[in-house]
């Protein structure tokens, strides 16, 4: 019997397309090459499965020039690159990569904070260009981190994560705001209590987004949201571009508004808003929360393990769309 046929739409871990082919005939894309729309339909021709990360979009044109695509595997756990009502209608499952990346994703926002609220990387450009000549007693002086207020804007799986790095690590006072309150025994252990968004604005010290992109989410921070903010606060994006309007908060920066911000992610990326690139007080990183060697084996693992799942047995481990499933 004919093996399905499955696209690695990015450069991956070759033990991953090890793993791919003991199931499957595999076409890869180990040189990275940038894909058009087109080709990526061309080479989606006679494939039951594809391996994306978040960049691949995946939406009613592509699926219908695709009627032997069946299942979309995301190496991550944002799915936003996928339209997820075109895929159900289209009987395709689409599975994401969560759990895995939490406490490496949660990490990862609180170097982005600590180093936003401590000015590391400003300071450390001052050292390289040769402008240390002598210590200052304002030198580089930023905000504190412990003892302060953390408001977490989204409150899954990783902002849990941060919420008890603050609360447990550094004495913070956690606030959250979700679309749902957590139940008694998770806000317990998170030591976090629920807050509207503008309440969450005006009292934080720090403000990290760790909300799932979607429309209803777009530009959850603008301008009118920034001017609640405190102008000593700092904002921290881990989430997805477009979350924040960046034009508007490099203004916000620029103005000093706010004190700082630390930006993983961008609208539009991996172009960066110029105005971002120009203003000092802001940590600025290429899209790296999930970034460590042993979590994105995990990911792309979790990815691989949806596909031979669902190819062979019909089984995924982390649909986003479950109800393809049971058709
Ligand atoms: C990924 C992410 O690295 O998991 C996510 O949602 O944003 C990152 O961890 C990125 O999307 C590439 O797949």
């Amino acid at each position: 019997m004919n093996k399905p046929q499955v696209l690695v739409a990015r450069a991956i871990f070759p033990e991953t397309i090890a793993r791919l082919e003991e199931h499957f005939e595999v076409e890869s894309n180990q040189d990275d090459a940038a894909w058009s729309k087109a080709e990526f339909i061309a080479r989606l021709q006679g494939k039951q499965g594809v391996f994306t990360t978040g960049s691949e979009r995946i939406d009613g044109e592509l699926l219908d020039a695709c009627p032997d695509l069946k299942i979309c595997a995301n190496m991550a756990v944002g799915y936003n690159n996928f339209d997820v009502d075109a895929m159900t209608a289209h009987g395709v499952v689409g599975t994401n990569a969560p759990d895995v990346l939490t406490e490496t994703t949660a990490d990862f926002g609180f170097a982005l904070l600590m180093a936003t609220a401590r000015r590391v990387t400003e300071s450390e450009h001052y050292l390289r260009a040769g402008k240390w000549t002598k210590w200052a007693y304002d030198m580089f002086s930023g905000s504190d981190v412990h003892g302060s207020t953390l408001g977490i804007i989204g409150m899954g799986r990783i902002g849990q994560g941060i919420a008890k790095r603050g609360a447990h690590g550094f004495g913070m006072k956690v606030i959250y705001h979700n679309r749902s309150r957590l139940d008694a025994q998770l806000e317990a252990d998170c030591k976090a209590s629920y807050a509207s968004k503008e309440e969450l604005l005006k009292t934080a010290d720090h403000v990290v987004l760790v909300v799932p992109y979607s429309a209803a989410s777009h530009h959850t921070i603008g301008a009118a949201e920034l001017a609640l903010m405190k102008p000593t606060a700092t904002l921290i994006n881990i989430a997805r571009g477009g979350i924040v309007d960046d034009a508007a908060l490099a203004l916000a920066l620029r103005e000093r508004r706010i004190a700082a911000a630390g930006l993983d992610v961008f609208e539009g990326e991996p172009k960066v808003h110029p105005d971002l690139l120009t203003v000092p007080n802001v940590v600025l990183t290429p899209h790296i929360a999930s970034a460590t060697v042993p979590t994105r084996r995990a990911m792309a693992g979790l990815a691989t393990d949806n596909l031979v799942g669902f190819l062979t047995q019909g089984k995924a481990l982390t649909p986003v769309n479950p109800a393809v499933l049971t058709r």
